[in-house]
């Protein structure tokens, strides 16, 4: 197996903690986004839609998206167990990352996308060169602020995202906390649950990569 990743970018870091916290060794080839190497017609052979994460099978076959990788890794290497223990926690589990990448990861990405010079042009990622649309900036800031304040009044009510246990979701949710600071978004102080859940979860040692 070999896992294409970027050290700079969020999506990628997802399945870098998933690995971390599977335990397996897999290695990594660096994809330098910066250098705009998602376009090189090598990498576009492996994933024409041009992003990382990206899976290599040892068959030569190329999973792309953060949760066909991760699924897939779920079932190679079970233990411990990172997508729910049970039916109904899978679901759950699923149900919660839809959820965060939607409400919260997509909405930092709205803004952000929409005001780096990096991506004028390229607002959208693979082949096609959609443009900014400035107003899309205020409007993904609003979207992660909602999607703060709803995961903060979720925790209130548990340790992790789904019920006592880390999973995918966590990762999920961690990553697109994090990623919000690229918009200036942080934690309030009155976001107690948010925070203390952050902490908790920030503190893995799978969260230092
Ligand atoms: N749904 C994909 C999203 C992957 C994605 O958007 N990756 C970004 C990095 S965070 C990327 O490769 N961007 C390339 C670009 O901006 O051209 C997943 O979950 O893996």
């Amino acid at each position: 197996m070999k896992f294409y990743d970027c050290k700079t970018a969020p999506s990628p870091r997802r399945v870098r903690i998933f690995i971390h916290e599977k335990g397996v060794e897999i290695p990594v080839e660096e994809v330098d986004l910066r250098q705009k190497k998602q376009f090189d017609t090598e990498f576009i052979r492996k994933n024409p839609r041009c992003t990382v994460p990206v899976l290599e099978l040892d068959d030569g076959e190329f999973i792309t998206d953060t949760l066909a990788i991760c699924s897939y890794l779920e079932c190679r290497f079970p233990e411990p167990p990172l997508m729910g223990g049970d039916p109904v926690q899978r679901a759950r589990v699923l149900m919660w990352y839809m959820r965060i990448v939607d409400d919260g990861f997509m909405a930092v990405a709205e803004s952000f996308r929409n005001f780096v010079k990096g991506f004028r042009n390229k607002a959208l990622t693979g082949q096609i060169g959609y443009p900014q649309i400035p107003d899309l900036v205020d409007r993904g800031r609003k979207r992660t602020a909602q999607f703060f304040a709803d995961m903060d009044q979720h925790l209130a009510n548990t340790e992790f995202v789904v019920d006592d246990v880390f999973t995918l979701a966590d990762i999920a949710a961690l990553v697109a906390v994090d990623f919000a600071t690229a918009i200036k978004t942080e934690i309030s102080d009155e976001q107690r649950n948010l925070k203390r859940w952050h902490a908790s979860v920030s503190a893995r040692p799978s969260a230092k990569l």
